[in-house]
């Protein structure tokens, strides 16, 4: 239940919160300031509230029981990364990949928007923990926001209450101030002060902008924290895979936004590898903390998902489209005339369809798409069916492997493996995607995003680079480090690998690897592997495909390589000599290689 601050309600609580939320209500001026407990009666008043107001649409209770549809404004459905900036005391810590603005002057130009912006609004204050009850790699943060779509949906994505507070008994926390504003895009901000552990977001009400425990919280503060304290907070899936003879083997994941993080996540393995399993503890970030045995070990900091519809279906992932169907949040996708959510590529559409504006969409007619492409669900991971048994566990699972990944129609094979901890850093920091709709700008355009964290490091990435390599294979057990590519395409422009449920069969050439079982060729680029290897009985799928999936073009890598020098050229004197020296050893692989 969403109680008003009383003195009762603010026993328990320590001052330091209190009076930060009561100074910033002074500036911002709320009508009501509501101290959320995470209940499941707040939750339901929270979705009626807004049901009522008309900002929230209640779906088929039949179909889609206790499932809402939210219809964004429709300047505001991605990641605004124009508008985000790290407000670091020197430039020069925020990095060349962030735009940076002197906090001084930060504070100064929110202060004016702050003022008197939640006139006539509820604040609800959002204590929130990220990651296992009593673990030590666990934060607490608490976000303030006008935005009754945000605590709704922050009670999806995060511990809310009691959790929380337990924990800041003993512990420092981020804070977090959200304001919608007037949604006005020219006054959109979303600022990080690392060294306050503050963070500041204003005029819209996106999810990567205004959930402050996602990007902001967990990975842009959070990288800042983990490079001082020796650990990584990193864009990554975590999952447990489980082969035949039922040993798991723990991967990670890092693939730029949009480009199958959940999807590998929620794999349902295909009919020819039905003794295998795919548990998920992860579909979007990982906190990777070395143990002091120099074991990796990755825990989840969220309890939910936000993540992309188009392209689910049955067909792709029916883990998915099981778990969404109840408890859940959709933004941005289609609505049909018996109030059930749709998107492209979910199958046929229903006769009659209203657009994610809420206009009547008629199939080759109506302008665009009827779903936005960056339309998404928000669910609580407490409903997928294949949640692993160690996802609350305090301590972690042990990471084996750490794969790199990214949508490139061309060059990068299905899978390889690089030849060492440094060589896999390289792999990392020379990741160069297309684009997606997660992001506000262009689709499709390739550009550098190292470690699928272009948008979301905190500090200089020539400093990530060097806190990577900081990692070493003398002190730590780290993880292998491999690449891989669904994303190839064709002549005639279509996918070359089925992709989705198929990825298994990548996924357990990763996992053998790592047993010292699977078979693979060296190139220049890393090992490759064995048409034989990767041959899973029951798949099919051409062996002239296969070869051509698994093919290195040392030319293409060659012409590859010029932007990435470019690109480390960008990075400045702090680029570490190491990835340089890696560079230059993978140009004199590819340069003396004659197979090819
Ligand atoms: P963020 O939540 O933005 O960080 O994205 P993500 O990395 O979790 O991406 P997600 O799994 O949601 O996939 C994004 C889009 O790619 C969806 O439309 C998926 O259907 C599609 N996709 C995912 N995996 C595959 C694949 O193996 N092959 C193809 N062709 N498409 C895929
Ligand atoms: C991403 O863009 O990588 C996401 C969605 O996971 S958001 O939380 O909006 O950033
Ligand atoms: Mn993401």
């Amino acid at each position: 239940m969403i109680i008003t601050l009383t003195q009762e309600s603010a026993n328990g609580v320590p001052k330091k919160l209190s009076q930060w939320v009561h100074s910033v209500a002074e500036i911002t001026k709320p009508d009501t300031v509501a101290w959320c407990d995470g209940s499941e009666e707040e939750f339901s008043s929270l979705v009626e509230g807004m049901s009522s107001a008309g900002t929230l649409i209640k779906l088929n209770e039949r179909t889609y029981p206790n499932c809402y549809l939210h219809r964004s404004d429709p300047n505001d459905v991605a990641r605004s990364e124009e508008a985000t900036f790290i407000c670091s005391q020197d430039k020069d810590d925020a990095g060349p990949t962030n735009n940076w603005m002197a906090p001084d002057e930060a504070h100064a130009k929110l202060r004016q928007l702050l003022e008197g912006c939640m006139l006539r609004r509820t604040m609800y204050v959002i204590p929130y923990l990220l990651g296992p009850v009593n673990s030590p790699y666990s934060q607490v943060g608490v976000e303030l926001t006008d935005s009754p779509y945000v605590a709704a949906s922050m009670e999806i994505m995060t511990k809310v209450g009691h959790a929380a507070l337990e924990h800041l008994r003993n512990d420092e926390f981020v804070k977090g101030l959200h304001s919608m504003g007037t949604l006005d895009p020219r006054s959109k901000y979303i600022c990080h002060f690392p060294d306050e552990k503050l963070i500041m977001s204003l005029n819209s009400n996106y999810g990567g902008n205004a959930l402050l425990s996602k990007k902001c919280h967990s990975l842009r503060l959070a990288s800042v924290m983990a490079r001082d304290e020796g650990w990584l907070a990193e864009h990554m899936l975590i999952i447990g895979i489980e082969a035949p003879d039922g040993t798991l083997t723990y991967v990670t994941g890092a693939f730029p936004s949009a480009s199958g993080k959940t999807n590998l996540t929620m794999l349902k393995p295909p009919d020819y590898m039905k003794r295998w399993n795919v548990w998920a503890v992860s579909d979007d970030i990982a906190w990777i903390h070395p143990d002091t045995d120099g074991v990796f070990r990755a825990i989840n900091p969220e309890s939910g998902f936000f993540a992309v519809a188009p392209n689910t279906s049955l067909k792709t992932n029916p883990r998915i489209m099981e778990m969404v169907k109840s408890n859940t949040i959709f933004t941005n996708v289609a609505l049909s005339s018996d109030q059930t959510p749709w998107w492209e590529g979910m199958g046929e559409h229903p006769r009659k369809l209203w657009d994610w504006q809420g206009r009547v969409w008629t199939a080759g007619k109506s302008p665009g798409s009827a779903a936005h492409p960056n339309s998404r669900f928000t669910t609580s991971i407490r409903q997928y069916p294949s949640l692993s048994p160690e996802y609350d566990n305090p301590n972690g699972v042990p990471i084996s492997a750490i794969i790199f990944g990214g949508r490139r129609s061309e060059l990068v094979p299905l899978v390889y493996e690089s030849f060492s901890w440094e060589h896999g850093v390289l792999i990392g920091a020379m990741l160069r995607v297309e684009t997606t709709a997660a992001a506000s700008g262009e689709v499709g355009v390739l550009r550098n995003d190292p470690m699928a964290m272009k948008p979301f490091c905190g500090y200089n990435i020539a400093d990530y680079f060097n806190h990577w390599l900081s990692f070493s294979s003398k002190r730590q057990k780290v993880p292998r480090i491999f690449q891989i590519n669904p994303f190839r395409l064709g002549p005639d422009g279509r996918f070359l690998w089925p992709g989705y449920s198929h990825n298994l069969v990548v996924l357990k050439w990763i996992v053998e690897r790592c047993r010292g079982r699977a078979e693979a060729i060296e190139t220049p680029i890393g090992y490759v592997p064995t048409p034989a290897s990767l041959k899973v009985d029951g798949m099919n799928i051409p062996e002239t495909t296969v070869s051509e999936l698994l093919r290195v073009d040392n030319a293409a890598w060659l012409d590859e390589l010029e932007s990435t020098m470019l690109f480390f050229e960008s990075l400045g004197e702090k680029l570490p000599k190491t990835l340089q020296r890696e560079l230059e050893r993978l140009i004199d692989r590819l340069g003396s290689d004659t197979h090819n």
